[in-house]
């Protein structure tokens, strides 16, 4: 029986809810504008829409920082906005994923208020304070991710407390049982309102060293790296408690059905895979980031695609991740031509992909002028800001580019005028219809969506350059040959006629041969053998 699960066989699809669709004129996004271009999503033909926050929030970190897990911030409307987002989605059937923010809460959380306000508040032990170190310094050498230390003291009370980012996030106690079951409740609460699952901000982190052990050095650091990297963080997270408490969040979800739980987890694959948990009862997806670590050539791609494959735990399954808001976008990683052939990767593996706003119209750095700079990382540490991967959709070639008929609250890219979704959903050649192609060959292909993989062994001259594998499910096989180089190549397949189902290149598909196929210079194909017809 071929594998039907949504979360499985579908493609899911980020919206960074800020920059996707204003619909009240102040340069922000809303939900009222997510819900606005549904039709849009259903077009292009992804199955589910991750929304990043939109919870109260004083936006410190541009909604990371959750005053009220259980309301919307007025400036991405209400909670009648939100209902009617999901039955419409759902109408359109497409799955409604929610961003839940659990490792911290915003300063202006009401619970941190009580935490704060005395040592004996009976929410004291919901946030992690400390006392200072001998010195009168912060407990431990621990950092924030956004730069200085991790430790803020509280001069009311003479304890610090703990943040893995911004003093205004400071983090929970996940050890905290009556904690534990308040966010199980938040959890009910959009449950109960129809979601369909949760993508889980840096999960790895909601457990700490009950000891509080310094971390060790990193030997690796250099000073390009930002700050965060200077010790290695064995002891601030990734603590093998924490594998039960996502099990926790895993059983809450569980009770109402085949909702989806995907984990933020930012670690090397041979840790990831201990996210889904003994009997696969943690996260049904560890987010799978590697894509965005590995240099863009074809042999490391295709011995991390092998060494992924070969780490997954029996019945665990795959996911995919070519950018995200935090992370520099792929069109500017790799280049235009290279952009493609990076969708075509993403989209033809197995797993679950996610494919990030904007990267479809293949988006690419948006330079911010100083005097634009939103994210509070990029002040701290110059040069690792995440505004350049964070702005306005470009839907047309208007003003605000449809996104705003207000100025967005980050510039949009200076080719606006051409790159956006009007101009190229009827253009074969463009890279919109690229990935509505490549999404439409996923749903008619089960070897695609839910099939087996494996890698194509190529002689050592071709491996230099490019990465083949085929997709396989209900005796059909296809091929997916990746030409990671800028010279055309004969790639030998056997004695097969072989047809091209899609090609990066226009106009390619239809095309039959026998004997080599020729590979353009950049291209990318998937090939259907006549044994497969
Ligand atoms: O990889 C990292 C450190 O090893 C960092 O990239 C960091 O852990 C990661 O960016 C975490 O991101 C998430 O949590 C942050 C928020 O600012 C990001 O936008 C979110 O995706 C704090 O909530």
């Amino acid at each position: 029986m071929t594998e039907t699960i949504w979360w499985k066989s579908g493609t899911v699809y980020q919206v960074y809810p800020r920059s996707f669709q204003d619909t009240d004129g102040d340069g922000v996004g809303d939900l009222a504008g997510i819900t606005a271009r549904l039709d849009y999503l259903a077009w292009l033909g992804v199955d589910a829409v991750w929304i990043s926050p939109f919870y109260r929030s004083p936006m410190a970190d541009f909604g990371y920082d959750v005053a009220d897990y259980c309301a919307v911030d007025p400036l991405f409307g209400t909670l009648s906005d939100f209902d009617t987002l999901i039955a419409e989605a759902h109408r359109r059937r497409l799955k409604v994923i929610l961003d839940f923010v659990p490792n911290h809460s915003s300063i202006a959380h009401p619970w941190f208020a009580e935490s704060r306000a005395s040592r004996t508040s009976p929410r004291r032990d919901w946030y992690i304070w400390r006392d200072p170190a001998p010195d009168g310094g912060p407990p431990n050498n621990w950092l924030s991710n956004f730069g200085g230390p991790a430790w803020t003291r509280d001069e009311a009370t003479g304890q610090y407390y703990y943040h893995a980012f911004l003093p205004e996030q400071p983090d929970l106690n996940w050890r905290n049982p009556a904690l534990r079951a308040a966010m199980h409740d938040v959890l009910r609460f959009w449950l109960e309102r129809g979601v369909d699952g949760f993508r889980v901000d840096v999960i790895w982190h909601l457990i700490k060293d009950e000891g509080f052990r310094d971390n060790p050095d990193n030997p690796d650091f250099a000073p390009h790296q930002p700050g965060i990297n200077r010790f290695a963080q064995v002891y601030s997270c990734d603590r093998p408690e924490v594998i039960e408490v996502i099990a926790g969040l895993r059983a809450v979800l569980r009770a109402f059905g085949e909702r989806v739980l995907i984990g933020e987890i930012y670690l090397p694959i041979e840790r990831l895979v201990a996210y889904y948990g003994p009997d696969l009862k943690a996260a049904d997806l560890p987010f799978n980031f590697q894509l965005l670590e590995t240099p863009w050539r074809a042999e490391a791609v295709a011995a991390l695609v092998a060494e992924y494959e070969a780490a997954l735990p029996e019945g665990g399954w795959p996911n995919w991740v070519l950018g995200n808001h935090d992370r520099p976008r792929i069109a500017a990683r790799v280049g235009p031509a290279q952009a493609r052939v990076a969708a075509m990767l993403l989209l033809t593996l197995r797993g679950t992909p996610t494919l990030y706003y904007g990267d479809e119209i293949g988006l690419g750095h948006v330079p911010i002028p100083p005097d634009r700079v939103r994210d509070p990382w990029e002040r701290n540490e110059p040069g690792h800001g995440r505004d350049p991967v964070r702005t306005p959709m470009q839907w047309d070639d208007g003003p605000g580019a449809g996104f705003s008929a207000a100025e967005p609250w980050l510039p949009l890219s200076a080719d606006a005028d051409h790159r956006n979704v009007e101009a190229m959903r009827d253009d074969p050649g463009s890279i919109l219809t690229l990935h509505r192609r490549l999404l439409a060959l996923r749903r008619d292909h089960a070897a695609l969506s839910v099939g087996g993989w494996r890698g194509i062994e190529l002689p050592p001259d071709l491996a230099a350059e490019m990465f083949a594998y085929e997709r396989f499910a209900e005796g059909a096989t296809l091929q997916i040959l990746l030409n990671f180089g800028a010279d055309p190549r004969a790639v030998p397949l056997g004695e097969d006629e072989w047809e091209v189902l899609l090609s990066t290149r226009p106009g390619r598909a239809g095309e039959r041969g026998r004997g080599p196929f020729p590979l353009g210079p950049d291209e990318g194909v998937v090939l259907r053998p006549e044994t497969s017809r």
